[in-house]
């Protein structure tokens, strides 16, 4: 009797926190990018948007005048770090600096009281999370083999501009025998070069995005260990290795590096996701040159085939088929004069149109939008000779330069950027490759040059606080949450 009561009571509490969920939801909003995507920029113009009230004229809720109110509240996880929100905005602010990279996961909770359409009180509660966009990398190691993911880095490792980068650990691979009996010191040499490796291809001159695992970039607090210490080896048997061998120590230390990292990051984030907003700044990869962009495409699809809903997947038990929209987003477009956003925007479309499709096949809606979180530029049309360009104004940060120039943080310049083409065939044709970017070419010759600026001086508003200046993130939220609000 006792115990039937219990389960009454239990299916009664249930009950309510499902109605309570129903009238009162709670989201958990995925904001995703790869480093330097400008996810920590994209979350405190958001979260200072709602709590401050930002100019949003296309979020309906907030034009309409239904939002009573947004606050900031405690936080679910306990074991995770707070989103530094108020330190990112005193930043952007008061100091004009964007905020560091982001060296660990941090978390904030935004409570949204705003009124129904037809009149009722409601509240949406809508959880955020923050983390180095070098682990989002990982994603696609879940499914691949250590032999996979070997032949595939070492593939990569021998095309341009790859190659030149990877002199070094190429040569120590070379002098290694996976058969032999495993080394310590072998291990932490192969590691060492291969991680310089990566690193090299990052640098702002090649863009390289596809650069897994994520940690060895970012290593947060697993620096040292031997769940970092292994690389590729150049293997021409099949497997299993033989015992107590070098490829033994690879493979089992691939193994712990996806159970110690990958799962549980994947299982306590991306498996609890409602809402996506798929990050990607494409204009670092212009400038650069053809191959960044076309590594950004691969990186995409492979990030992107793993959020397929996971039905096919192995995924398939970690992700919840639930996500049920996805925004992609070109960020930065402040960068670019607004006649060419739409540009940009076809051009994300087309780097994103394969995942896009698997993904609206398995039933979520998908949007793509270029847009700017933080607004850090004017426009100008600037006269030169006979022709008037579309110029963007703005304070480009210390040691950006243009033209021989070396910029000192706080003298203001015209930019023009380059026309992206119509066609964005025009810059993803593999044969041609019809465009000239830093990767082949000084800063002079490249066909764009997209510098970056310091953020904007910042207006009051009549009450008193910072607007920030942005472009469409409105409407994005529009897309990500505008539904809930209704
Ligand atoms: N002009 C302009 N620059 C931006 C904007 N958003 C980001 N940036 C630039 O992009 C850089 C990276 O932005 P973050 O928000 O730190 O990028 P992230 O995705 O959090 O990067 P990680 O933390 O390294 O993964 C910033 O330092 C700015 O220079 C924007 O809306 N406008
Ligand atoms: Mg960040």
């Amino acid at each position: 009797m006792d115990e039937l009561i219990e389960q009454i009571r239990l299916a009664t509490q249930a009950l309510a926190e499902f109605s309570v969920h129903l009238f009162n939801p709670t989201i958990r909003l995925g904001v995703t990018g790869l480093s330097h995507a400008g996810k920590t920029v994209f979350i405190t113009a958001l979260v200072h948007g709602l709590v401050r009230g930002g100019r949003f004229p296309v979020l309906e809720a907030m034009a309409t005048g239904r939002i009573a109110r947004a606050y900031l509240a405690p936080q679910p996880d306990d074991a995770v770090s707070r989103f530094d929100y108020e330190n990112y905005i005193d930043a952007l602010a008061a100091k004009r600096l964007w905020p560091a990279s982001t060296r660990q996961i941090s978390e904030l909770r935004v409570v949204v009281d705003y009124q129904s359409l037809n009149g009722y009180q409601r509240t949406l509660t809508l959880d955020i999370v923050d983390y180095p966009g070098e682990w989002l990398l990982d994603l696609p190691l879940l499914t691949k083999s250590y032999e996979e993911w070997a032949s595939e880095s070492l593939r990569l490792s021998r095309q341009l501009p790859r190659a030149d980068l990877a002199k070094h650990w190429h040569q120590h691979l070379a002098t290694l025998d996976p058969n032999a009996p495993e080394k310590e010191q072998e291990a932490l040499t192969a590691a060492r070069l291969f991680t310089e490796y990566l690193k090299a291809c990052r640098a702002k001159n090649y863009a390289m995005s596809l650069l897994p695992p994520g940690r060895f970039l970012m290593p947060g607090e697993l620096a040292n260990t031997p769940a970092l210490t292994f690389a590729p080896l150049d293997l021409s048997t099949e497997g299993p290795p033989p015992p107590g061998s070098l490829w033994a120590m690879m493979r089992r230390r691939y193994e712990s590096y996806r159970t110690v990292v990958v799962r549980p990051f994947f299982r306590d984030h991306f498996a609890r996701l409602d809402r996506q907003i798929v990050l990607v700044d494409a204009l670092a990869a212009i400038n650069a040159g053809p191959d960044a962009l076309l590594d950004l495409q691969h990186a995409l699809d492979q990030v992107l085939d793993c959020f397929q809903m996971g039905r096919r997947t192995l995924l398939s038990a970690l992700l919840r088929p639930r996500i049920d929209r996805i925004l992609l987003a070109a960020t930065k477009a402040d960068h670019l004069h607004h006649t060419s956003h739409d540009r940009l925007e076809t051009i994300l479309k087309r780097l994103t149109q394969n995942s896009t499709a698997k993904a609206e096949l398995a039933g979520a809606q998908v949007d793509v939008i270029a847009l700017a979180a933080v607004r850090a530029t004017r426009e100008a049309m600037v006269r030169r000779g006979r022709q008037q360009l579309p110029c963007v104004l703005g304070v480009p940060v210390a040691g950006e330069t243009i033209a021989g120039e070396i910029f000192d943080g706080e003298t203001e310049a015209a930019i023009f950027p380059g026309d992206l083409p119509e066609d964005p065939d025009e810059l993803l044709d593999t044969e041609k490759k019809s465009f000239r970017g830093l990767s082949t070419m000084s800063s002079q010759n490249a066909d764009f040059r997209f510098l970056r600026v310091r953020p904007p001086f910042l207006e009051l508003t009549d009450s008193g606080v910072f607007a920030l200046p942005h472009i469409r993130l409105d409407r994005a939220l529009q897309f990500l949450i505008g539904d809930w609000l209704e």
